[in-house]
């Protein structure tokens, strides 16, 4: 997008202060990411566009993403740095639309910093205990929140997708994908036993983030303790358990997500502890004994529904992930279908750390 349009677009937010530039932030995968600065003292904001094929509702999103940051900001030392801020539109909506495409806006956290990537125990502490905190903080909010995407962590809702896309075969790929295909059958009734215990209500449910990556937490430039969870779009009800499998996911990884050389990609069974103490030290005491029981699960769970959604966008012809390369959700697909055999094949292991953590 010109600089002259975003420009354009910045000027319709609420902001302090004269914009002197806007440029490309991150890697995230679904939204268009921008910093905004701003001449002077005043401070400096993010710009995004929401990806509005990914997520139908954006109002709707966006007052979920208010709600919680609200009932946060009552809860924490430093309101400003320890959740997101919203700026709103200079009409006072929480997002602009522009054509067919909605933005928001908030604060950027002055001396914050995030990562790609967990290269130290330590950072895997504070990344566990910033979840375990945003899940206690949200632990009394009662406010029913919007699905802001349907049936995101649920994989019955997610197979009778996968049987579509499948069926339609809309890239004409299905024909040369008899192996991958298999990986996700041979795993279906597993993973289906475990979800049915979210759906009868043995597992509970909560709000919970959805998308904990590492690169959605924000740290102190300075010290690295953990500020927030940002990236919010994802905030609903569902189990607290996929918060901690998606960011085992993410932070244990030796690889890359998109790793070409599949000998890189393991499961660091030592970033898988520290993460896990981290999110102990915030959530021992709430978590139930089922919860207990499902959270080394939780990793496979939802490594496995990430092979899964990587998988079906390659079949449908690459519509959902930014992708750089035509082959590239086929490369994410081994990628983490690496890992998951990586974490079944350390999953004895992954029990006993969690059971010596979560003992009495
Ligand atoms: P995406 O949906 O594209 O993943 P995110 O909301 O995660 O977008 O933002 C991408 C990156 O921008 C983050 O990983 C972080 O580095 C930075 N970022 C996002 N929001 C803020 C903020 N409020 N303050 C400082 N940095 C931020
Ligand atoms: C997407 O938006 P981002 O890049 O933080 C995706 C997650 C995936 C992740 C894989 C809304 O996260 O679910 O796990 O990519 N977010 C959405 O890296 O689908
Ligand atoms: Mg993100």
């Amino acid at each position: 997008m010109n600089n002259e349009k975003l420009l354009q677009i910045a000027s319709l937010f609420a902001f302090e202060g004269e914009i002197e530039s806007v440029t490309p932030l991150g890697e995230g995968f679904i939204n268009d990411t921008y910093v905004v600065t701003t001449v002077g003292n005043s401070p400096n904001y993010i710009l995004q566009r929401k990806n509005h094929n990914i997520f139908p509702d954006v109002p709707k999103m966006m007052d979920n993403i208010a709600a919680v940051t609200a009932h946060i900001k009552g809860k924490v030392a430093d309101p400003l740095r320890h959740t997101l801020t919203i700026t709103p539109a200079r009409d006072g909506k929480l997002y602009a639309q522009v054509d067919d495409n909605f933005w928001a806006a908030c604060l950027f956290i002055a001396g914050s910093k995030s990562y790609e990537r967990a290269d130290t125990l330590e950072l895997a502490y504070q990344g566990g205990k910033g979840i375990g905190l945003f899940q206690s903080q949200l632990s009394d909010f009662t406010t029913p929140l919007h699905e802001t995407i349907k049936g995101f962590h649920n994989i019955r809702y997610r197979f009778e997708q996968w049987d579509a896309s499948v069926a339609a075969d809309a890239a004409g790929r299905v024909a040369e994908l008899a192996e991958e295909i298999s990986w996700i059958a041979s795993r279906r009734e597993k993973m289906l036993a475990f979800w049915a215990l979210v759906e009868d209500g043995t597992i509970p449910t909560r709000v919970t983030h959805n998308d904990t990556k590492l690169s959605n937490i924000l740290f102190d430039a300075e010290s690295d303790q953990v500020l927030c969870a940002i990236d919010l779009d994802t905030v609903m009800s569902s189990t607290s358990l996929n918060d901690f499998g998606d960011a085992i996911r993410s932070y244990t990884n030796t690889g890359a997500e998109d790793d070409r050389d599949l000998d890189r990609v393991s499961m660091n069974i030592d970033i898988f502890r520290a993460y896990a103490e981290g999110y102990l030290s915030e959530r021992k005491s709430s978590l139930t004994d089922s919860e207990k029981e499902w959270l080394a699960f939780s990793a496979l769970y939802i490594t496995y529904e990430q092979v899964l959604r990587f998988l079906m966008d390659y079949i449908d012809g690459d519509k959902y992930y930014k992708t750089i390369s035509a082959d590239h959700n086929l490369v994410r697909t081994h990628a983490q279908y690496r890992l998951l055999q990586s974490m079944e094949s350390q999953y004895i292991q992954m029990q006993e750390i969690i059971r010596e953590l979560t003992a009495e």
